[in-house]
């Protein structure tokens, strides 16, 4: 796909006169005879000069669909790191889980502040964890009342990962205009190269990915490596390494129906110490 800032643009300036130079000899008996006349205004002609090519492509996005681990980038921060287990749960127990979490689950549709204002959240979340968890300047509450089968989840995620988690970011998309937006699980209280456990119920969506651009793209995204999971029904995917510090995910609406999805991410929070008091 070529980038239509990239064509090139007709570009030139006006040159002067066509000097003997540039202009075809003519027979001297045809040469008008201008000599003790004033001298007509000058001819002058557009010169079209080809601007240098910049060949630049946007990426077409790498899709990642099969089991197993995919280093997606590696940086000064470090290796960024996807693990992929479609089928985590069989998909026959993982009806009877997606049945349950949206029934029994206290959903609640939360109210973040952006640079516009308020808005209400295109989905519906719940959060479980000793400490609450606060993004896009709105907190959701410490809540370790943590329902049977969400420990038992996380139980059989730490026992095949090796990793331990204590709270968990429940998402549930109720149709195809619910979405989260580009962002990075990088809140401090995360701390640094967090792991995130990612299970997935029900309806298949796509989990986009993006790199950072460097510095000097000044924040656009035009050029960047993109990955593209499609996360269907009892899949896990493992974010490691630097994958929050170098890359950003979303889920973006769709624009045909799409049945419920329910995403439970699983995380670990450490202690913040208070914010100062002025
Ligand atoms: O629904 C998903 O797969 C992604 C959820 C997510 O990005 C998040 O909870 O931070």
């Amino acid at each position: 796909m070529q980038d239509k800032r990239q064509r090139a643009r007709v570009q030139g300036g006006w040159a002067g006169a066509a000097g003997p130079a540039n202009r075809p000899a003519m027979p001297s008996a045809q040469r008008p005879q201008t000599w003790g006349k004033e001298q007509p205004p000058q001819e002058k002609h557009f010169v079209y000069e080809k601007p240098p090519e910049v060949l630049r492509r946007v990426q077409e996005p790498k899709v990642i669909d099969a089991a197993g681990t995919h280093e997606i980038s590696v940086s000064p921060s470090g290796v960024s790191r996807l693990r992929l287990f479609p089928s985590f749960i069989d998909p026959r127990e993982a009806d009877w889980m997606f049945e349950q979490l949206q029934r029994e689950i206290p959903w609640r549709q939360k109210t973040n502040v952006g640079p516009d204002g308020s808005y209400h959240e295109p989905r519906l979340t719940c959060w479980y964890g000793e400490v609450p968890y606060t993004y896009s300047h709105s907190t959701m509450q410490a809540n370790p009342h943590w329902h049977p089968l969400l420990n038992m989840l996380k139980d059989r995620i730490e026992e095949v990962t090796g990793y331990n988690f204590n709270s968990l970011l429940c998402n549930l998309y109720r149709h195809d205009k619910d979405s989260i937006d580009w962002h990075s699980d990088d809140e401090p209280a995360l701390g640094t190269n967090p792991i995130i456990a990612s299970l997935s119920f029900g309806e298949t969506r796509n989990f986009q990915m993006r790199k950072k651009p460097p510095p000097e793209e000044r924040g656009d995204y035009t050029y960047v490596e993109r990955v593209h999971v499609p996360l269907d029904h009892g899949t896990l995917l493992l974010m490691e390494g630097a994958t929050q510090e170098d890359w950003q995910h979303r889920v973006p609406k769709e624009y045909h129906d799409r049945r419920p999805r329910i995403n439970l991410t699983f995380r670990t929070m450490y202690p913040q110490p208070p914010a100062p008091s002025h």
